[in-house]
């Protein structure tokens, strides 16, 4: 894949119109997540995992029990890019058939 660009903050803007759920943190996009419970929480992240090996992009992320809070920034473009809001959409997606709530 192309090296991703890092987006200006009309870009992150556009971005971030299309997974309301997540928020802007300085250069990174930030969302909790919340499941019935560790083993949903966990299956969630196995998931996102191996999407995480086919974009090679991966999560900065952090899980309690049934709680996990993730952290995507793209190091090797110093900012926010394209794969940021690819891995946010498809987490967004995995979490709803995982039924977070
Ligand atoms: N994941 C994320 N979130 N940001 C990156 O810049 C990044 C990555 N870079 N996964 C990749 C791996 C790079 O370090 C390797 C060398 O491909």
């Amino acid at each position: 894949m192309a090296r991703p660009v890092k987006l200006d903050d009309a870009q992150i803007e556009a971005l971030l119109a299309t997974v309301p759920e997540w928020e802007r943190r300085d250069d990174t996009l930030f969302r909790a997540f919340r499941f019935t419970n560790f083993r949903t929480a966990f299956a969630f992240m196995t998931q996102l995992a191996i999407v995480a090996e086919k974009l090679d992009h991966h999560p900065e992320w952090f899980n309690v029990y049934n709680r996990v809070e993730i952290t995507m920034t793209t190091h090797d473009a110093d900012g926010i890019t394209e794969l940021d809001g690819a891995f946010a959409t498809t987490a967004d997606q995995i979490a709803i058939e995982m039924g977070a709530q």
